[in-house]
């Protein structure tokens, strides 16, 4: 029912990116078996998983999410917001390219797939450091003719939207309302994280599972409370880098159509 794309995780991790955590050392052996418990828990749910291989010169490349979009209808190549992660897509998109129709983020537009929070026909997209404006009227303009609508999200002190908030039912979100105003998402149940755990607002959602960090119990209390099914993961190493559960995969509907069907 679900496919998706990953990547091994890279050697020079430890080189990664870094805006709102603290550089800590990273321990990159314990890192790939947490991913590759990652992937095994995608396949529990029912994923079918594609790990590309790892790639030494893109400390980052293990974060998938960030360097295209899947829809049902087309892929989009996001050009991401940081220079050291803009030519590390490029096996991702091959991937991608004999799954959906590519489409692409051009210059001077910057997207990363982290701010691109997608709920049915509606796409949010964080207003953030790595997402600029031109990227958002690309997005909204590549994504019209399909039928979705993309609004623009204002939001303050983490790295991407969906690290503030995820769908984790139908009609329900996880928020972390100090770093996302829920104004722009008042049309569904909102489900907010601790206070103690501001971390917690990202999930992989898949049908009726939702993938979630093993680290925030509070929040995760009330995840079961509100009766979600929830598989929990260590991901501790790769949120040292600043990834979390969504930055690892890119998910794609398998029963959608395949690009030789699309007229
Ligand atoms: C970065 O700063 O780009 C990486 N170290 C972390 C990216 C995490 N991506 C995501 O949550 N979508």
């Amino acid at each position: 029912m679900w496919t998706a794309i990953t990547r091994e995780v890279s050697p020079a991790l430890a080189d990664c990116q870094l805006s709102f955590v603290e550089r800590d050392a990273i321990d990159v052996p314990r890192a790939r078996l947490q991913h590759a418990a990652y992937c095994a828990a995608l396949q529990t749910l029912g994923c079918d998983v594609i790990e590309l291989p790892a790639d030494a010169t893109f400390p980052d490349s293990v974060f998938v999410e960030d360097v295209a979009l899947a829809f049902d209808e087309v892929a989009i190549a996001t050009r991401p917001g940081v220079e050291s992660r803009r030519h590390e897509g490029v096996a991702v998109l091959e991937m991608l390219g004999d799954l959906r129709p590519m489409l692409r983020i051009e210059a001077p537009g910057t997207l990363d797939g982290g701010d691109v929070l997608r709920i049915g026909k509606r796409v949010f997209v964080g207003i953030s450091a790595r997402s600029n404006e031109s990227g958002h009227v690309q997005l909204r303009d590549l994504l019209a003719p399909h039928g979705y609508s993309v609004e623009s999200v204002p939001m303050r002190n983490c790295l991407h939207l969906k690290s503030a908030v995820t769908q984790v039912a139908a009609g329900t979100v996880l928020v972390n309302p100090a770093w996302v105003d829920a104004t722009p998402f008042a049309g569904y149940d909102r489900i907010e994280v601790d206070p103690s755990e501001q971390y917690a607002a990202n999930a992989v959602r898949l049908g009726d599972a939702v993938l979630y960090p093993a680290c925030f119990p509070r929040t995760l209390e009330r995840l079961r409370a509100a009766g979600i099914a929830v598989t929990t993961v260590d991901v501790s190493e790769l949120q040292k880098a600043e990834g979390a559960v969504t930055c690892c995969s890119i998910l794609l509907r398998s029963e959608a159509r395949p690009v030789a069907s699309v007229a």
